[in-house]
């Protein structure tokens, strides 16, 4: 295998693979076109990866939408409400990733603890796996055509098993894992087609085993690679474990008869040990994956290099690898001149990391390696004085627990129920409004220099007007300003903190053709001036109802960062948390009442380890509640998740001590509201599924309020949409909202 990477970006440099699907999709091209798109982009990431002098190079690594999706289509298991539907083959697809309207889309969530989505498998005891699509061997004869050498990438059959959930009509009893002989199958006759056709290696991504996995589980592993290492025609087979150390699954993999293991040494430093003592690996291929795959910091190549050559007396051969796919980080630092010079230097993206690996492979064989610009590289890092921020050191050391403490709940409920005045059942909204057109090209504008910061804010006042009428002409009773200065929250917030550098072209696909750009966190982290505090007082002098102040979270901006790694992230949180503190203080001081500070990332950097969960939570919650301290008790915390498997994050949720929690809910028909019984303070749980352009009615929206007041004391809930409005159009938010409204008059008078 030698130096390889686990995995490549497929959206292009420029994202053409999302223009060419979204004009597909629009019918602005055709399929001819979409696929000539598609193979070129291939085409150059071969050539760009052998060009670099990998010695061996991944494929069938693009996808049209989602590497899961594209499994469950390769092995014939979409569910038969989209493969009925008469459609081409990739309509076939797309119907499963987006949905049509007779047939819902499957269900999309995080990948692991990542920022990408992944369309979740559904599977049922009569699922027939089939090797029914050719790719892997498509993308392969494709690559060797221009004499490239690959090692087709799957999904490993039971992390696939694992992602999957059972088919809506399974029957009780059933899990997908109990399908694994039928898929181990397939995957065999797979494996067969590819040897025939000179396949040398294939890849064979296990994740799953990243985090806490049961005695049934490792034993399933077992028994899969037990089969699939056993088949006599077959290429050689790479296990690959990422997203964290393979803990059980090591021991496991090391005994079973593939021929090569790929482990990520990154993400938890001592990994390398449990590596090194597995005395079982003696005749294996080891790809040690000592560059990170899903951070954009140079690699310190004397320290990757000890941890690579440690395995050299434990396993067969040694190759140099990242410890994970680059799917999770931009192409090319090369492109970002807006970037400081400084800072761009310490940078690696994709085409970085490749020569990274490259340029470790060499040096482990022993080959001339030049290591000195790395070294320079990480010893500027280490040295950058202007990454301190001495006041912001002094403000974090002076911290005492009462800093992150607020007055008895019941005397705040008091003192806000005096200030606030508010109805039962209050209604509000999560923060965005649509963004129009108009809106959207006055920021674009602004960027361009073509208009002026005054002219700009006259427009995103008259915008925030006209929110704030239709609020009141509504009947909602505390409204926001809308966010029409905000593109993604996250890059807002970042844009105007101290520490954070923004990219041109850094973008990372979060689902399908989504892209974001992660603000960069590279220093110490400091608010300048006030953020949000103008736009917040303009429609609060608009209005005697309360305006909302609109925040996010300590550890959604981490989250949706590339944060820096040469410091516990519970220091980096805290530092956030002062800057938001900061912002909550102006807020209240220029007479905003209630303030929202989202968390809709707190599930998503939850560790995959169970025993890593305390330590998170006690950063996690301490920095939340760091950042929302500190004011009267008539000021209201709310807070905003979604995107959320709730259940794991309970706990959190009650300990972050706001005093509203707003959450999805609408599409789970409630359902979340079994754990939050006993939850002391407020509660909205959406009524209206923002991911739908379906309007709910009065009586729909009024049957759901009824389930939550039930579930929760009615004197707690709210009454408040999924999340915010901001990919809907004004036509179908204005009747939702309407809706929303009537059905909360409608209960009050039936409240007990
Ligand atoms: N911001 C960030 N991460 C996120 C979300 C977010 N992760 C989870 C969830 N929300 C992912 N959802 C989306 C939804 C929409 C888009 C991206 C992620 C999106 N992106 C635009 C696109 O690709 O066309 C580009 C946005 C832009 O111009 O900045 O629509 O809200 N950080
Ligand atoms: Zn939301």
């Amino acid at each position: 295998l030698g130096s390889t990477v686990l995995g490549y970006p497929r959206i292009g440099p420029d994202r053409e693979l999302k223009k060419a699907v979204e004009g597909y999709w629009a019918g602005r091209i055709d399929e001819a076109e979409l696929q000539k798109v598609a193979r070129g982009l291939r085409l150059d990431t071969w050539r760009a990866l052998a060009k670099a002098g990998l010695d061996t190079s991944p494929s069938n690594t693009f996808s049209f939408y989602d590497q899961v999706l594209d499994n469950t289509v390769l092995f014939g298991a979409l569910p038969r409400r989209f493969t009925e539907l008469g459609l081409s083959p990739i309509d076939t697809y797309f119907a499963a990733a987006r949905g049509v309207q007779e047939a819902p889309a499957l269900e999309m969530t995080k990948w692991f603890d990542t920022n990408y989505h992944y369309l979740v498998p559904e599977l049922g005891p009569d699922t027939e796996f089939s090797v029914s699509g050719g790719k892997p061997l498509d993308e392969y004869r494709e690559a060797r055509a221009i004499g490239v050498e690959t090692r087709p990438v799957l999904v490993g059959p039971v992390t696939y098993l694992l992602l999957a959930k059972a088919a809506e009509g399974a029957p009780g009893g059933f899990s997908p894992l109990d399908l694994l002989p039928d898929l181990v199958t397939a995957y065999a006759r797979l494996l067969g087609t590819l040897h025939d056709e000179g396949v040398r290696w294939v890849q064979l991504d296990e994740p799953a085993f990243a985090a806490d996995r049961t005695p049934d589980e490792l034993e399933a592993l077992r028994q899969a690679y037990a089969a699939l290492g056993g088949l006599e025609r077959r290429p050689k087979l790479l296990v690959a474990g990422y997203f964290g150390a393979l803990g059980d699954a090591l021991g496991v993999l090391a005994r079973s008869p593939v021929d090569g293991l790929a482990v990520d040494l990154v993400t938890e430093p001592d990994a390398v040990h449990a590596v090194a003592a597995e005395s079982a690996l003696r005749d294996k291929e080891v790809l040690a994956g000592v560059v990170d795959g899903r951070n954009v910091w140079r690699v310190d190549a004397d320290a990757a290099l000890a941890k690579a050559a440690t395995l050299l007396g434990t396993a067969g051969s040694v190759g140099v690898s990242t410890s994970c796919s680059l799917l999770h980080v931009p192409y090319d630092t090369a492109r970002e001149s807006d970037v400081d010079e400084r800072l761009r230097g310490w940078l690696a993206f994709a085409r970085q990391k490749v020569e990274e690996v490259v340029l470790l492979g060499k040096a482990l064989a022993g080959e001339p390696a030049d290591l000195s610009s790395a070294r320079a590289a990480t010893a500027d890092r280490a040295n950058a004085g202007d990454l301190r921020d001495d006041r912001v050191r002094a403000r974090l050391s002076a911290l005492k627990p009462e800093h992150s403490r607020r007055g008895d709940y019941a005397e705040r409920a008091a003192a806000q129920r005096e200030a606030l005045g508010l109805p039962p059942l209050p209604s509000t909204t999560i923060g965005s409004f649509p963004q129009t057109g108009d809106v959207r090209k006055a920021r674009a504008a602004l960027r361009a220099g073509r208009i002026d910061a005054g002219t700009y804010r006259a427009q995103m006042h008259a915008e925030i007007e006209k929110v704030v009428r239709l609020q009141e002409d509504l009947g909602l009773d505390v409204l926001v300003h809308g966010e029409p200065e905000r593109n993604d929250m996250v890059q807002y917030f970042a844009e105007q903190l101290s520490g954070f550098a923004a990219t041109e072209f850094g973008w990372v696909q979060s689902y399908g053709s989504r892209c974001v750009r992660p603000p960069i966190l590279f220093g110490d982290v400091s608010r300048p001036r006030p953020m949000t505090v103008d736009w917040a007082s303009y429609a609060q002098s608009l209005t005697a109802k309360p305006v909302k102040g609109m925040l996010t979270g300590p550890v959604t901006i981490l989250a949706w960062s590339f944060v820096r790694d040469d410091q516990p992230l519970a220091d980096t949180a805290r530092q956030v948390a002062l800057a938001i503190r900061d912002e909550v203080h102006d807020l209240e001081s220029a007479g905003i009442r209630i303030i929202q500070v989202d968390e809709p990332a707190l599930r998503e950097l939850l560790p995959l380890r169970a025993s890593a969960h305390a330590a998170y939570f006690g950063w996690a919650v301490e920095s939340f509640r760091l950042a929302t301290s500190g004011i009267a008790d008539s000021t209201q915390i709310h807070t905003h998740m979604c995107y959320s498997e709730f259940g794991d994050i309970l706990p959190a949720i009650d300990a972050i001590d706001a005093d509203v929690t707003s959450i999805e809910a609408a599409r789970s028909r409630m359902e979340v509201l079994d754990g939050l019984g006993d939850f002391e303070r407020g509660v909205g749980p959406g009524v209206y599924d923002i991911h739908s352009p379906r309007v709910p009615d009065v009586d729909e929206v009024t049957a759901l309020l009824r389930t939550a007041v039930a579930a929760v004391a009615p004197d707690r809930i709210w009454v408040n949409p999924d999340c915010g409005l901001k990919t809907r159009t004004y036509a179908e938010v204005e009747p939702a909202l309407r809706n929303l409204v009537t059905a909360a008059h409608r209960l009050r008078p039936t409240l007990p």
